[in-house]
């Protein structure tokens, strides 16, 4: 069985008797006029299929002692192809999904029908749908009115698929995990190539353009997010847009940035001082953040929610921050650290999940604490991604340099 087999039948096992399940992969959405956005698929139907093709449709059927997977697609249509692309066809579309029935989503009305409409199929008093805002079916059509839509005409109730498929993708297989390493490790060369092209005079947008190339190289489609190069000032916006700022002898520099390997998202922050060598002031706010960030790393374990790590964190950054008087002890740690200590990762960068759920063995997340003082012109988040185990967390982007001296050593040799 490949592991989408084994995340439907674990979906269905979950499901009530006499129960549908239907997920939809969406559909590109339009950004002005005749635009679109590029497609993106609907992780959840990703995550139970393998299919990255829009307007594709799952229906998972339990009832009369039977399981049934349907997989839709749209027919072959060589006018579109010849306009937008090779479309996947159902052969690939079986040996992708393991899924044996594949039919054409022209048919999926009739088949809704069928299993909704008939007397014997009358049985079917409950359809699980990924309510999950924003995912459009089609033209003026959102999941939501699709819900409503069967609601009406069919007098079945609609429930959240939502929250079984939270509870399945928050633990990751070790497959899920070899491709969250594999997605860490071209990010570090990625890292790599940028601090051998760090110089002063240089714009932040030519080191985002080059890691985003470097990515393409490897295939396209390969970030996870938007690259975010934010040099001086630009380091203490947390989501720093625009990267057209000349980069300054005297800066610090902060990466916020990761690849994708087969979907998988890495999720990466470094800073860095331009010249090579913190200043004393760079220094003391960097080794606050970096004690911070080692500290969370050794007090997560299973039981703590995301929360408490939050809570942990913000109560160390404020004592550190106290201790190398970066602040008065009455002043508030959150004007300085405004954002929170970890997510999920996973098929999405910020994973579907939940903050008050206990972590457990096979989750990871990311531990990226920060301190943003604006009027120093200094920002410093470092960030990892680590895997929660049995015993303590293992960190999968321990390969990128984040202490002190690695890093001034490493301006120092690199060529
Ligand atoms: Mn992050």
């Amino acid at each position: 069985m490949s592991e989408f087999d084994i995340r439907r039948k674990k979906l269905l096992s979950q499901m009530e008797e006499n129960s549908v399940a239907i997920i939809f992969a969406g559909t590109s959405k339009i950004t002005s006029e005749d635009e679109f956005f590029p497609f993106v698929v609907n992780r959840n139907f990703f995550y139970l299929t393998g299919i990255m093709q829009e307007n594709s449709v799952l229906m998972l059927i339990k009832g009369l002692g039977e399981e049934k997977e349907y997989l839709f697609i749209d027919p072959y249509d060589p006018v579109k192809e010849r306009w937008t692309g090779k479309r996947i066809t159902p052969e690939e579309a079986k040996s992708t999904s393991m899924m044996k029935n594949v039919y054409f989503t022209t048919s999926l009305e009739s088949i809704l029908e069928l299993t909704f409409g008939k007397e014997e199929y009358g049985m079917i008093k409950k359809v699980y749908v990924d309510l999950t805002p924003e995912i459009k079916i089609q033209h003026n059509c959102y999941t939501t009115d699709f819900a409503n839509k069967i609601e009406t005409k069919y007098g079945v109730k609609v429930e959240n698929v939502y929250p079984f498929l939270m509870r399945m993708r928050m633990i990751k297989s070790e497959e899920e995990i070899e491709n969250l390493r594999e997605a860490i490790k071209k990010t570090n060369l990625g890292i790599n190539k940028l601090i051998t092209n760090l110089y002063p005079g240089k714009y932040e947008y030519e080191l985002a353009d080059l890691f985003e190339f470097n990515g393409r190289e490897k295939g396209k489609d390969n970030l996870a997010f938007s690259t975010i190069i934010a040099a001086g000032v630009n380091s203490t916006c947390m989501h720093y847009p625009t990267q057209d700022c000349k980069i300054m002898e005297d800066d610090i520099i902060l990466f916020d940035l990761g690849y994708r390997h087969n979907l998988y998202c890495a999720d990466i922050s470094r800073t860095y001082p331009v010249n090579g060598v913190f200043s004393p002031l760079q220094r003391k706010i960097y080794e606050a953040v970096l004690n911070c960030n080692k500290a969370v790393i050794s007090y997560i374990r299973e039981g703590l929610t995301i929360k408490d790590l939050q809570e942990f964190a913000l109560n160390y950054l404020k004592n550190e921050c106290v201790r190398m008087k970066l602040i008065s002890p009455e002043e508030d740690i959150r004007k300085y650290y405004i954002h929170n200590v970890s997510h999920h990762l996973g098929l999405d960068t910020h994973d579907i999940s939940n903050r008050e759920i206990p972590l457990e063995a096979g989750n990871v997340i990311t531990v990226e604490p920060g301190l943003y003082f604006p009027d120093l012109k200094i920002g410093v988040r470092i960030e990892d991604d680590v895997l929660v185990t049995k015993s303590r967390a293992e960190v999968l982007s321990g390969g990128i340099i984040k202490e002190i001296n690695d890093i001034e050593k490493m301006f120092k040799t690199r060529r």
